[in-house]
């Protein structure tokens, strides 16, 4: 039966279900760069040069292979810009098809989209589970029914047992199954950070900056330098390099932050991972190897497998589970603006004018930047869910709906009420001064709570307490802080309310 196999940015994998069972003769597989994918969110330059030159990539390898393959270029004339109109072009070039091949996309709003096709088309679409996950949806789906919360630790432990990494027979390795104690060090003056390895863009990726620079200019982020890898087998030179040089340490800095230092000891694999460039499950299995042969601590390999066999296949069991109320809902009934200081990094605060320019330097940020800086500035700010996840979903190399909106809605805003965490990740500054060396190069002072050059992050911190009272004071985990706020005195309460006010004020969020 002749066969049209749309592959999407993200599903740059030769083992993908829709390709398996090709056939060279009758069907053809198609990939397109289309403005409806490219411009849905302000997505990152670099995130788009990206994702253009690993497509193009990938449909030269299939062609290498022998398959018939019809590619669109951003810049073809005839260009419908939309997948669904791609489709139809390339039904009625190369057609007619009597079916349409898919893989699930990573996000609702495609799915949906694809449900509809076989209407609008007329000929059969078969949309095939994505298998590239650990997990299927079913494993989480069981695992989750029935449960009241839904604990990742827990989740993650089945999946050590369904998989075997790193366990030995029934016991996890080290004993424990969670090293999350030793993941929290910060970083030393006079640590050596490894350097990392970047890829020299060849002609392909060349072309691709070039038709970014010229097409998405108005796009946030710095195109240039561009180092990521855009081939499966340059990203699984990535993560040799990783494995060997950065896993040792990267258990106890998991943590850390460090001015102007973007990477530390992290891996930069979750974009290549996300667009199918490397397979989960064997990034964890490298883990416990190099734990195995002693060459990686077990606070390294178990603090890293957890992230990828723990959080990330968490994550897209709840947004599947939860679709699509969970983009919806609006715990804490946040409404303000997202400040401009997201895409100019001038705020004055060191942390988060450090974590944006890491962000628009290289569509990268680690983790608890991501958590406990920007993300928590927004949590203590009441930013609109809207406004901070189209941010998230925008700026990062690696973000697609599917791992962005738990993440977001989840663990930084707690919009989810509370499904992801259970409570809001809200600090003051004492936290990031721990975890970081921002606060000795910033204009604010960390140690000042309140009044003129006060760290924003401390009144803030208590602002948000006060402004979500009646919604969190039920949370039991908050009922210490509580318990504190209702000590503090009237006067006191008045001065954070109004620097909290002024401040607010002074970047727009307040009339
Ligand atoms: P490492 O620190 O080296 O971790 C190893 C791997 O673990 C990552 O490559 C990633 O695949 C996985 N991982 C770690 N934490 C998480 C997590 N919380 N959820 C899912 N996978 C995880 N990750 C994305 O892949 N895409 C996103 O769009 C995204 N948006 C985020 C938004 C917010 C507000 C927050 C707090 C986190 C977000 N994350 C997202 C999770 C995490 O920050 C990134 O996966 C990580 O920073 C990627 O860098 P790395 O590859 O160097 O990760
Ligand atoms: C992110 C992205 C971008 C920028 N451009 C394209 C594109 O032109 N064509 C395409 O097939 N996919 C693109 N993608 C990835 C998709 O947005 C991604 O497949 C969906 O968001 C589902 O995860
Ligand atoms: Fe951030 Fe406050 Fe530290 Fe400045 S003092 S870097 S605003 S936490």
């Amino acid at each position: 039966m002749a066969t049209l196999r749309l592959v999407l940015g993200d599903q740059l994998t030769r083992s993908l279900a829709s390709l398996r069972d090709v056939d060279h003769e009758n069907d053809l597989i198609l990939l397109a760069e289309v403005g409806q994918e490219a411009g849905y969110v302000d997505h990152h330059k670099k995130k788009i040069a990206f994702i253009f030159s690993a497509m193009r990539h990938f449909a030269q390898a299939l062609e290498d292979e022998g398959l018939p393959v019809r590619y669109t270029r951003i810049d073809d004339r005839s260009n419908a810009n939309t997948l669904l109109g791609e489709v139809q072009r390339a039904n009625n070039d190369c057609g007619p098809f009597e079916r349409l091949v898919l893989v699930e996309p990573g996000e609702f709003r495609l799915m949906q989209e694809f449900r509809s096709w076989r209407e609008t088309l007329g000929v059969d679409v078969e949309i095939r589970r994505d298998d590239r996950f650990i997990a299927t949806l079913d494993r989480f789906n069981d695992w989750a029914a029935g449960r009241k919360r839904l604990t990742m630790e827990y989740f993650y432990r089945e999946m050590r047992k369904d998989t075997g990494i790193l366990m030995d027979g029934d016991t996890p390795c080290g004993g424990e199954w969670n090293f999350d104690k030793e993941n929290r060090e910060t970083l030393p003056d006079d640590v050596a950070l490894p350097e990392r390895l970047w890829v020299e863009p060849d002609t392909i990726t060349r072309d691709v900056l070039e038709i970014v620079a010229e097409r998405f200019d108005g796009h946030f982020g710095e195109l240039e330098p561009f180092g990521y890898a855009v081939t499966s087998q340059d990203a699984e030179r990535q993560l040799d390099w990783f494995i060997e040089t950065a896993l040792p340490d990267f258990g106890r800095y998991q943590d850390a932050m460090a001015a102007g230092e973007a990477f530390l000891f992290h891996s930069l694999l979750s974009l290549y991972m996300n667009a199918g460039l490397l397979d989960p499950l064997k990034v964890c299995k490298r883990a416990e190897q190099a734990y195995r042969a002693g060459n990686a601590p077990i606070n390294a390999a178990e603090g890293f497998v957890r992230q990828i066999l723990g959080w990330r296949e968490f994550v897209r069991g709840i947004y599947w589970r939860f679709m699509p109320d969970y983009l919806k809902s609006n715990h804490l009934n946040a409404s303000r603006a997202l400040p401009d200081f997201y895409w100019s990094a001038d705020s004055g605060m060191a942390c988060i004018d450090d974590c944006v320019s890491t962000t628009r330097k290289h569509a990268y940020a680690h983790h608890i930047q991501r958590l406990m800086v920007t993300g928590n500035f927004a949590l203590l700010a009441g930013i609109d869910p809207g406004a901070i996840n189209a941010w998230y979903l925008g700026v990062y190399a690696d973000a697609y709906e599917w791992v962005e909106a738990p993440n977001t809605q989840g663990m930084a805003i707690f919009a989810d009420g509370g499904i992801m965490a259970t409570k809001p990740y809200a600090a003051s500054g004492s936290y990031i001064n721990k975890m970081s060396n921002y606060c000795k190069r910033c204009a604010y002072k960390v140690s000042k709570k309140t009044g003129e050059g006060a760290c924003p992050f401390n009144y803030l911190y208590w602002n948000f307490l006060i402004e979500n009272r009646e919604r969190l004071r039920g949370n039991h985990r908050l009922a210490m802080i509580y318990k504190t706020l209702d000590r503090m005195d009237e006067n006191k309460i008045e001065t954070i309310q109004s620097d909290s006010r002024r401040f607010l004020k002074s970047i727009g969020l307040e009339p």
